[in-house]
């Protein structure tokens, strides 16, 4: 056996100094003996009875700005953020835009020292579609699997993936994935277990989607009320790149268009796109590629079977995979990517990027289209806003895909748990300001675009983060309630909502907008599983649901799965609930852990559309890693520090 050892240099005064650093200590002994590979080691092709590599990743966190002085410099262009053209602050990784592409194989060990160096504030990442099962302390949650990264110290996330599709990793803390803290993680499968291998040529293309603000977005936290009121986006970028309307003016040197992002393919060739939808705010984004169909085969990593279609609608969480045959005319092609729902209202938002033939122009030849180009285009839309998917449509909802392979015990009639959970917004104006200001009390909440002050629920409850995690540390279970157990909980209640569930329990889910508001559909993301989708419905015209209303949506469901008629539903990790809607989903609880399940809409889920289910208890879950950092509370009784100081206070 020998040491990995890495040397670095660091120059001091004109003294190099050459180090060699042991990182035995820092990686558990089982990895000591193999060796780490690199990003680019790992991105290799996905081969059948491959030994599974451990992969290192280093993430520097740090306060930014695009357009800044590395721009300038050729050799430094790696560190340069262009962005939309836009100069503004950012807390990116790496000084990347998205940040480090992380690419493996299945059965992979992915480790990443997080290092944070933003002073003032603390990071923690999620690997958003990753199982984490036995790796339940590194799925990145605040408060519930870790501490909060503080500023000036690196954290080590380890763990081994055993679920392969389109991923992507982001912040999970504060509002920090809208400034830049999100990049992709692709988990490819070797031929054999790959069911669409035969499909495609290439699978190198990424389309990766975000939203954008012209400021830090904690500046809208919880946001401004005497001008440009809301959380609305300024923009759209295609992997961190994008034209802006709002263009700055350095020196008088306008710059008016930003850099868009090129695809490159061959022609013939097929391409196997992962689309991923890394926005924060509550527009959806709307994808078509002029000219070309794309036949869907995967949605969030879970593999279907393949379905042409021809624009994708994604909401922030969910990734759409897609083959794309290049068997156009040698040209170039505009990539066009509408804001949906709010973005569309008064903005009329939209984004581009360019599919370029080998051989063909750059630029497309074409004029870019216009928003309404993009609208009335012809087709079948997938994940239609309206969920109004029956046999007088041709649009595709997510449900109605068809797995590949379905556990039968999923489709019993009656699951062995059902939590039935409808979300709304309690509004402090409605109510009079009398609650949001009385004294002393400073409630959380945020300033929405029609001067009303909210929070959000789930299941009756605005979810309220506590202060040491759920999973390491018990102390925290103080700050712990349950539905209707709760006493003290004054309107609107907040406190740390757990729902309990057996190991192995068949989970039956029914999600629903119990009080919908205009454009908002939202997207519910579990973390810990894949659930398979079985019903997604809604109200048309939308209006307010009750229990009995889902009461007759049970009943039905229940009546499908006497008849047999849910054949293959489709896995899924993110879901989006329609308007005035409802989704039913269900997954067997073989993962233990506390695992969050939230609106994935930043302002939402930060004000408390979130709840944590517990799956299983401690002796299931594997021991706390050695040394795990700890956070809490710092109350003590003033007579303990009399004792201990030896003076009396007052
Ligand atoms: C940096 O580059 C910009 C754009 O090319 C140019 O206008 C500016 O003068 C350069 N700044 C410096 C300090 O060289
Ligand atoms: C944009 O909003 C208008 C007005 O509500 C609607 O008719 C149109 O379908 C929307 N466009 C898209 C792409 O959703
Ligand atoms: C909140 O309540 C106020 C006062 O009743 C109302 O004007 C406003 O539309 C409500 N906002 C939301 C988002 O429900
Ligand atoms: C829908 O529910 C909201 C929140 O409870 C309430 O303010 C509103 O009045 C309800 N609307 C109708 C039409 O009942
Ligand atoms: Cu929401």
């Amino acid at each position: 056996m020998h040491p990995d050892f890495i040397p670095f240099f660091s120059i001091s005064q004109g003294v190099v100094i050459f180090y060699v650093l042991f990182t035995i200590p820092l990686i558990n002994a089982q990895l000591s003996c193999s060796q780490l590979s690199s990003a680019e080691e790992c991105a290799r092709d996905c081969r059948d009875n491959e030994e599974p590599k451990d992969c290192y990743y280093r993430f520097h966190i740090e306060f930014y700005t695009t357009l800044g002085p590395a721009c300038n410099y050729t050799a430094f262009r790696n560190q340069c953020i262009v962005g939309d053209g836009f100069e503004k602050t950012l807390i990116p990784i790496n000084r990347q835009l998205p940040g480090p592409l992380i690419k493996v194989c299945v059965n992979d060990r992915i480790i990443v020292d997080v290092e944070n160096a933003a002073p003032g504030n603390e990071v923690t990442i999620h690997w958003h579609g990753i199982f984490q099962n036995g790796y339940q302390y590194y799925d990145g949650v605040p408060y519930v699997t870790q501490c909060p990264i503080p500023s000036s110290s690196t954290f080590t996330y380890n763990f081994k993936v055993k679920n392969s599709g389109t991923h992507f990793y982001h912040s999970h803390i504060s509002t920090h994935m809208l400034d830049g803290q999100y990049g992709g993680l692709i988990v490819r499968d070797p031929p054999s277990t790959d069911p669409h291998y035969q499909l495609f040529d290439k699978d190198e293309i990424i389309i990766f989607l975000s939203d954008w603000m012209h400021e830090l977005s904690i500046e809208r936290y919880p946001g401004w009320y005497r001008h440009d009121l809301g959380q609305t986006a300024k923009n759209i970028l295609i992997n961190g790149l994008g034209q802006s309307r709002e263009p700055i003016d350095i020196n008088k040197g306008q710059i008016t268009n930003g850099l868009l992002t090129e695809y490159t393919v061959k022609k013939g060739e097929r391409h196997r796109i992962r689309l991923i939808n890394s926005f924060s705010t509550v527009c959806l984004a709307e994808l078509r590629i002029e000219e070309h169909e794309l036949v869907i085969i995967a949605q969030d990593g879970g593999n279907v079977k393949p379905k042409p279609v021809d624009k994708i609608i994604t909401s922030t969480g969910e990734r759409v995979d897609f083959i794309l045959t290049a068997n156009q005319d040698v040209d170039s092609y505009w990539i066009q990517v509408l804001g949906l729902g709010e973005c569309n209202e008064t903005l009329r938002m939209q984004q581009f990027a360019i599919l370029q033939y080998e051989g063909g122009p750059t630029w497309p030849t074409r004029p870019q289209p216009s928003y309404a180009d993009g609208e009335n285009a012809k087709g079948v839309t997938y994940n239609p806003l309206e969920s109004t998917c029956d046999a007088n449509n041709a649009d595709v909802c997510v449900n109605q895909l068809e797995g590949i392979d379905v556990d039968p015990e999923l489709l019993k009639v009656n699951p062995d748990e059902r939590h039935i959970l409808p979300f709304w917004f309690f509004n402090y104006t409605q109510y009079g300001d009398g609650i949001l200001f009385g004294s002393d009390t400073y409630r959380t909440f945020f300033d929405a675009n029609d001067f009303s002050q909210l929070v959000s629920t789930f299941d009756e409850i605005a979810y309220e983060t506590p202060a040491s995690p759920l999973l390491t540390q018990p102390r925290s279970y103080r700050t712990m309630c349950k539905k209707n157990v709760q006493n003290s909980c004054t309107e609107p209640c907040t406190c740390a909502q757990v729902i309990n569930t057996k190991l192995n329990n068949i989970v039956e889910l029914i999600i629903y907008d119990a009080a919908p508001l205009p454009e908002l559909h939202h997207p519910f993301h579990l973390h810990g599983y894949e659930f398979k989708v079985f019903t997604v419905g809604q109200f048309l015209p939308s209006r307010n649901i009750s229990r009995a209303d889902i009461d007759k949506v049970i009943e039905k469901h229940t009546e499908r799965l006497q008849n047999g008629e849910y054949e293959n539903p489709p896995g899924k990790d993110t879901v989006k609930i329609p308007l005035g809607g409802y989704a039913i989903i269900r997954f067997k609880a073989d993962n233990p852990g506390w695992w969050l399940i939230h609106c994935h809409f930043t302002w939402h889920h930060l004000t408390g559309m979130e709840l944590v289910i517990r799956v299983g208890d401690e002796d299931d879950l594997p021991p706390v890693p050695y040394d795990f950092p700890e956070c809490s509370n710092w109350t003590p009784a003033l007579h303990t520090l009399n004792t201990f100081y030896g003076f009396r206070y007052p």
